[in-house]
């Protein structure tokens, strides 16, 4: 380690997993030995320092109604409380009226002892993770295309890829080191190309060689019409589709459907643009395709995914350098939450609860009679917020997640929310919209106070160290659940003493699994740093990348990969004479989600002072609308308030909102407000990206007494 240099660690903010070096004069700056980002760090990563000590919960506290305040309370009673409730709980109604709601932003030990104190202890599988909301049509996508979950490229490949498919991601804000690596490649091989579909002209679109701005949820439109065409033109690898697939004559007949004069048509864009893409697909050797949520966050989430898996399976590109389909995850550790079965129907090493082989494997390492994990899967987390509405749930425990901003149709959530008997809250910031809705707060340690590992997008695991005192009394999320454990009896199963103990018990659990990390542990993540799964224990540590499915055997029963025959479906709400606008909503470079972190560190806040509205300057201008206006946005469930921005970044009939602005940090101006709950059937995220919408313009005066009204 250099010697200024008093810890390395791990960025905690976004998927691309950045390696961090934290100097003895206490600043951040970019790790030069990790693999993953080589150096280099983008404004939140650099500036995380700031927001570490700044309105933290401190204490537990507690109340017994949510119209009391909170009182101080030690841990010995919080923990006193929380298990005499689980107890009498599980013992009168049942473990199904047993919830918990946790996160991308916990580490895998976090994730992997809530499991085993909700699926295994408690027997119940009611935990889901706000990767629902993120990565789960991802997930779908993979284990239905592929066998099994596992981003099968790694970022090498950005340096490798002759043309990089980015397809409902900007890139460019929300994985700013991943875009930094694509651009970086370009300017050294200028034939290189970059292709941006998305319906606005993001900062991602600007950089692009082709940008083709479809209409919000016509994406696979688009893909079976690029698939229609490399076909026609005879542009297919056949041994490839001959000896390492199955499914292909459905496929086929399914894209036949979709001609260039319809998919250009229904997509907003021009036949020579979707002619364009797909010589692109055609003319490159190595295509490499980067999705997020403009793609997951929809009804048709897992269809996206597998219309897009198909063009790689169409074209053989998959499994060698520079090629391959490529989920950018979401939050820091989503894939860690998916390793240890962090959503209601997995079990830890990438297994299913409705498995009965699987559950068995997880109960005998827990040492928990056969027969303890529940065989159906749990809720999701839209069933938990109907479950509250039905009065079903007796104990929520929610975990590092805001889901009184982030999940969906806020003003049905909140009412869901207020309906709890029991809710535990478990983060490290004090005040967040959430709390409000707690009988319990607990505070946890985050990002630099506690020590866990971590794995980012391309599959890389990173030890991230305490290096500083706990603030207040906060403890480890980890340690947390399995205290809770030790007080329910099993002083065994949650005989814990470290992280590394924990992450120890998980990896053993991932043997001869897609996932197998048998080769990691927090020692060897010490001594070598960052590893990629899969390493099994009797491989060495390598620092070389590594992708998946380079022999073409996938994860199948039979070892092909699945071509899907889908549908377009389009939205589930689509625009209409009385909602005629689609609003999407996404990031801005400097906010991370909720604003729990950022909003607290002055330069992010000048950097993005306020919320907006996007808005074409055709719709402007047929309503009347003038920069700086004030407009409010009805659907069919709120409404909200934003300053108009006019920029023909946006298409015509579409809006844009950032999502960062709950109730704490501005009046009125949620995105989701607005937003429904419709799923995708297969993987049950919900299509955050859309909503149909109507536009009234309000004068200033009127938007200022509102807010004197919320004042009093
Ligand atoms: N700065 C910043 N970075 C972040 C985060 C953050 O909060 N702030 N959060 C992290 C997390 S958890 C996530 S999940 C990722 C999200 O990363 P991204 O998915 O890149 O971010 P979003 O802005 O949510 O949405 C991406 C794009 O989808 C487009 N889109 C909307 N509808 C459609 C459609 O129907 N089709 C297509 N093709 N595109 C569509 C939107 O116009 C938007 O530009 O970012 C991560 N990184
Ligand atoms: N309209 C709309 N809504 C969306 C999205 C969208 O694109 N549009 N995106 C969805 C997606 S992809 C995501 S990922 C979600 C994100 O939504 P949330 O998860 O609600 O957002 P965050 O603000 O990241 O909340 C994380 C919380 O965890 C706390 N925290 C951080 N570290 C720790 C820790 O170590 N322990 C504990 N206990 N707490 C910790 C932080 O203080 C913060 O309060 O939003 C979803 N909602
Ligand atoms: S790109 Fe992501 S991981 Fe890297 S510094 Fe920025 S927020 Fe952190
Ligand atoms: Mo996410």
């Amino acid at each position: 380690m250099p010697n200024n240099v008093v810890a390395k660690s791990l960025c905690p903010y976004c998927g691309v997993g950045c390696g961090l070096e934290i100097t003895a004069d206490n600043r951040v700056r970019g790790d030069r030995d990790h693999p993953s980002s080589q150096g280099m760090l983008c404004v939140k990563g650099a500036t995380i320092l700031e927001s570490i000590d700044k309105d933290r919960l401190l204490y537990p506290m507690v109340r017994e109604s949510l119209s009391e305040p909170f009182r101080r309370a030690s841990w010995d009673e919080a923990l006193g409380r929380i298990a005499s409730r689980l107890q009498q709980v599980r013992l009168s109604t049942g473990p199904d009226a047993i919830c918990m709601y946790g996160s991308g932003q916990f580490t895998t030990e976090d994730y992997y002892v809530a499991q085993k104190l909700l699926k295994g202890c408690l027997g119940s599988n009611h935990f889901d993770g706000n990767s629902r909301l993120c990565m789960s049509s991802a997930v779908a996508g993979y284990v239905q295309s592929l066998g099994s979950d596992g981003p099968p490229a790694c970022y090498d490949d950005l340096e490798r890829t002759d043309c990089a498919f980015l397809i409902g991601t900007n890139t460019a804000e929300c994985h700013p080191i991943v875009f930094n690596r694509l651009l970086r490649h370009r300017r050294q091989n200028p034939s290189m190309r970059l292709v941006v579909v998305d319906p606005r002209a993001t900062i991602t679109a600007q950089a692009a060689d082709l940008h083709l701005p479809l209409q919000p949820g016509t994406d696979i439109d688009l893909l079976n019409g690029i698939a229609h065409l490399l076909v026609g033109w005879g542009q297919l690898d056949e041994d490839f589709i001959a000896h390492h697939t199955t499914g292909f004559a459905a496929f086929a007949e399914t894209i036949r459907h979709y001609p260039p004069e319809v998919v250009a048509r229904r997509c907003g864009i021009t036949i020579e643009q979707l002619e364009a893409c797909a010589r692109l697909w055609a003319a490159s050797k190595r295509v490499l395709s980067l999705w997020s949520m403009g793609i997951n966050q929809s009804i048709e989430g897992t269809a996206k995914v597998r219309a897009l898996i198909n063009l790689h399976l169409l074209t053989g590109q998959i499994g060698h350098p520079g090629s391959g389909p490529f989920s950018l995850t979401g939050q820091p550790n989503a894939m860690g939450g998916r390793e240890a079965g962090g959503l209601s129907h997995l079990l830890p090493g990438y297994r299913f609860i409705a498995d009965p082989a699987h559950r068995e494997a997880v109960e005998k390492a827990w040492k928990l009679p056969t027969g303890s994990i529940a065989p159906q899967p749990g809720r999701t987390v839209w069933e938990m917020i109907l479950a509250l509405e039905a009065r079903e749930v007796e104990f929520f425990w929610i975990a590092a997640t805001n889901p009184a901003v982030s999940l969906p149709d806020l003003d049905r959530t909140r009412r869901a929310l207020a309906r709890s008997p029991f809710t535990v809250y478990q983060d490290c910031y004090y005040p967040t919209e959430t709390a409000q809705f707690a009988h319990i707060l607990l505070p946890a340690t985050q990002w630099s106070e506690k020590t866990g590992t971590m794995t980012n997008s391309e599959r890389r695991v990173t030890l991230s160290p305490a290096f500083q005192q706990p603030v207040g009394e906060a403890r480890d999320d980890w340690q947390i659940f399995a205290e809770v454990g030790r007080r329910l009896g099993l002083v065994e199963q949650f005989a814990f003493d470290t992280p590394a103990s924990v992450f120890a018990e998980f990896a053993a659990l991932t043997a001869g699994r897609p996932c197998e990390m048998t080769g990691i542990s927090h020692e060897r993540l010490r001594q070598n740093g960052p590893l990629q799964w899969p390493l099994s224990s009797g491989s060495p540590p390598s620092t070389a990348s590594s992708r998946l499915y380079t022999d073409h055997r996938f994860a199948t029963p039979d070892g092909r990969a699945r071509f899907a025959a889908v549908h377009a479906r389009g939205l589930a709400e689509p625009p209409d004479p009385d909602y005629p606008f689609i609003l999407t909503n996404g990031r801005l470079y400097g906010h991370w989600h909720t604003q729990t972190r950022t909003g607290r560190i002055e330069k992010l806040r000048r950097l993005h002072p306020a919320p907006f509205i996007e808005i074409h300057p055709r719709d402007a201008t047929q309503l009347d609308i003038h920069d700086g206006d004030w407009l409010e946005v009805r659907s069919r469930r709120g409404t909200a308030r934003f300053a108009a921005r006019i920029t023909a970044a946006i298409a015509p009939g579409v809006l844009f909102v950032p999502m960062h602005w709950g109730s704490l940090w501005a009046d009125e101006a949620e995105a989701n407000a607005l937003t429904h709950s419709e799923a995708d059937p297969d993987s049950s995220q919900p299509e955050l990206k859309a909503c149909a919408v109507q536009l009234v313009k309000v004068a200033a005066s009127a938007v200022a007494a509102a807010k004197i009204c919320a004042a009093e």
